[in-house]
């Protein structure tokens, strides 16, 4: 298999003929038009039921629910039969049925031997119901279960980095390590958009309910006429699944494209040419859910340019999406990384830049914007504490931006399952006002008493068969959807559910795919940086694999602060940047000691000694050389525990994930080496264990007697074992 189907392959089940009777012989899917995800969910069952038990249901689209019409005549359930629709379309109180409370998006699912109903609000749920249906289906319950549920958040988007291309090449994806773009060939929508209709169908399995297109960095030419219609062929495919679709817009695209003269927001000819842009979308695309932007950031035009706020940027967008129902999605990712390159500027905190920015906005924004902010104040790191802008907007709804490409993260070469991390930063209390504050009741709007607001990531699924790049990294897909849906699932039960939907139903399978899984970010934090000192990667050349000196210095801004004897970023109001005094008082107060600050942290808020004690007991340098040691030997275990399920899992899954944990074992060691030997040789502070450096039993390359080959000294030193590589 090569991983195209993810999590809906609907493996036939073992033992599916005992249960053939207690299921559905017969579909009754309450809207005939073909383009609503009604008559999606009525296929989906369909194919579900066929290929899982065998079952050849009939489906009958009908407009509302009509049994006489029926080829049973009318006669209500000889056989088991399901109903789903929206409620509009399916009379409760005629049928005696009792619904509990839906919000939009919600459903009902009232298993029966019987008879199952599939209900909810609108159409979108009642295909997110049928796809909840056939989730328990596959995993092998069939139980009779009667309940609702509705999403936590409104807004659970994901955001694609797809570039247009030029040239005759096909688009790239920023960031993207799954292939290339599935939307754009050669600066416009591609002709072949199959792949696209197979996303759409994950998507909204998982409950996704909006996608943005394309790159951040955005290129205006999506507005030529010509890609008007092929934005519009793209929303016809996402239509069917309850997915809207959406763009991201470069700011000075009045000027660059459109040749006027300025690009200020407040300017009435830019206002009218962005009106009459949107109209047009809207005229072609009627349920476009709207615009991101990513403004006055990394070199990207945006309001500053003009001397305007940021609400002046956003609204702008706002205004023109208002009168169609859409969503201004504005980012907080913005910094100015040129003024960032001052090293001996201990104030210069690129960490401080979202809060500042925003303040004083929070009253500014029109009701439809909504405030896209990454989990942390950098970038996607492996650990950072929550971003401090969530309590400092109060009218204004947000959304948590999270990375389920791993750009930091070892870029789907290294298995690192992020819902645990997730996890953690959704439950983080930011206790504003004092109140409990869970950064995921923030985001959905329910700490402010409205349902506002949600979840957007950067998935990057591109052309390669898996997607994202291996077939592990789906897991994360997965795990982003259903905790943007509910937060309250455990990292446990969604990597179980998704290795029997993925994999296999096999216990074996199931209980290794879970211990790599929840092993995984733990083991990549300690062998690539630990203590808060982040993910030590390249930051200049590709953010993948090892090179600490490139943090400090540069204008990125993401640094270290290593020097001979200390390390970490004093992030202190007392003696630092300010940044601790960003969050509410109770946060800031624990931040701001080293005492209360957690381990984990301690270098993301301070700067100490090599030999600073720990909680642990160890020393800081002393936690650096064991956890990196630690982290590589959790993930040489990786490929052992793979092995063993040679056989158990489809032999090209098996093979292609055995590929990837053997480099990542490897490259693991590379990573330990590096940064071991980095702050070996700035500290000059031996490793209690005597590992660091002493290469015992490593027979080096540049020591083999070489033929065809030249030794050369690598840079950075620590990037190759002793500083010398051969070629
Ligand atoms: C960084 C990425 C860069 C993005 C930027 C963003 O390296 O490619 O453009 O974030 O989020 O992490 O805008």
């Amino acid at each position: 298999e090569t991983g195209i189907d993810a999590w809906l392959r609907y493996a036939p089940y073992p033992g599916a003929e005992k249960h053939a009777a207690a299921l559905p012989h017969k579909i009754y899917a309450l809207n005939a038009t073909k383009s609503s995800p009604v008559y999606t969910a009525g296929t989906e069952l369909a194919l579900g039921l066929k290929s899982i038990f065998g079952l050849a249901a009939a489906v009958e689209y009908q407009q509302t629910l009509d049994y006489s019409s029926s080829s049973e005549g009318g006669c209500l359930g000889r056989k088991s039969h399901l109903v789903v629709g929206t409620l509009d379309a399916f009379d409760a109180a005629e049928h005696k049925v009792k619904v509990p409370e839906l919000i939009e998006d919600g459903y009902f699912l009232d298993i029966t031997p019987k008879r199952t109903l599939i209900l909810a609000k609108n159409e979108r749920g009642a295909l997110y119901g049928a796809f909840e249906y056939l989730n328990r289906l596959a995993q092998g319950n069939v139980k009779s279960a009667s309940f609702a549920s509705n999403p936590d958040a409104a807004v659970r988007w994901v955001n694609q980095w797809d570039n247009m291309a030029s040239g005759g090449t096909h688009g790239s994806i920023e960031r993207g390590y799954g292939g290339v773009s599935m939307f754009f060939w050669n600066g416009v929508v591609r002709e072949d958009l199959d792949r696209v209709h197979q996303y759409a169908r994950i998507l909204a399995s998982v409950g996704i309910n909006g996608i943005i297109l394309n790159n951040v960095n955005a290129n205006a030419t999506l507005f030529d006429d010509i890609n008007l219609r092929g934005l519009q062929r793209i929303g016809d495919i996402f239509r069917p699944y309850g997915i809207r679709i959406g763009l991201s817009v470069r700011f000075d695209a009045p000027q660059s494209y459109g040749g006027l003269s300025t690009f200020d927001p407040i300017d009435a000819s830019v206002i009218k040419w962005w009106h009459d842009i949107t109209d047009k979308i809207y005229h072609m695309i009627p349920d476009f859910v709207g615009y991101l932007s990513k403004a006055s950031s990394e070199g990207q035009p945006g309001p500053l340019t003009y001397n305007r706020t940021l609400a002046d940027g956003a609204n702008l967008f706002a205004r023109t999406l208002k009168p169609y129902g859409g969503t201004m999605m504005f980012r907080a990712f913005v910094y100015d990384h040129r003024s960032l390159n001052q090293t001996l500027d201990w104030k210069a905190d690129r960490a401080n830049a979202a809060v500042n920015f925003f303040e004083g906005l929070d009253s500014k924004f029109d009701d439809n914007v909504v405030i896209q902010i990454k989990y942390g104040p950098i970038d996607f790191q492996v650990r950072e504490p929550v971003s401090p802008l969530f309590a400092h907007l109060r009218e204004t709804p947000a959304a948590v931006e999270l990375q389920v490409s791993q750009e930091y993260l070892g870029q789907q070469m290294h298995v690192v399952y992020m819902a645990p991390m997730w996890k953690e930063l959704l439950d983080f209390d930011l206790r504003i006002d004092s109140k409990p504050s869970q950064l995921r009741d923030v985001v959905s709007g329910k700490r402010w008493g409205r349902h506002q607001g949600g979840y957007a990531a950067v998935v990057n699924a591109g052309l390669n068969s898996t997607w994202l790049g291996s077939h592990l990294s789906l897991s994360n897909l997965y795990a982003y959807g259903k905790l943007a849906w509910d937060p309250s699932h455990t990292s446990e039960d969604l990597i179980d559910a998704w290795t029997r939907l993925t994999f296999s139903h096999d216990r074996a399978v199931v209980d290794t795919v879970r211990t790599i899984s929840m092993q995984s970010w733990p083991a990549y934090e300690d062998y690539s940086g630990n203590l808060g000192v982040q993910t030590l990667a390249d930051i200049l050349n590709g953010h993948y694999g090892p090179n600490p000196g490139s943090q400090d210095g540069n204008p990125w801004g993401q640094w270290t602060r290593a020097d001979g004897d200390s390390i970490g970023m004093d992030r202190t109001v007392s003696n630092g940047t300010g940044f601790a005094g960003q969050y509410p008082p109770e946060v800031a107060a624990m931040y701001e000691k080293v005492e209360t600050t957690p381990d984990n942290l301690l270098l993301w808020f301070h700067h100490v000694p090599y030999t600073q004690r720990l909680k642990s007991g160890l020393t800081v340098i002393q936690h650096f050389y064991d956890a990196h040691y630690r982290g590589a030997a959790v993930a040489q275990t990786f490929v052992t525990a793979w092995e063993k399920l040679k056989g158990k899992v489809d032999a090209t899954q098996y093979d292609e994930t055995l590929s990837r944990l053997v480099y990542q074992a490897g490259h693991s060691l590379v990573w330990r080496d590096s940064v071991s030997n980095f702050y070996f040789n700035k500290s000059s502070i031996a490793d209690t264990r005597g590992r660091v450096g002493n290469y015992k039993y490593r027979v080096e390359a540049e020591d083999m007697q070489l033929s065809g080959y030249v030794k050369y000294q690598v840079k950075p030193f620590e990037s190759a074992s002793k500083g010398w590589a051969i070629v």
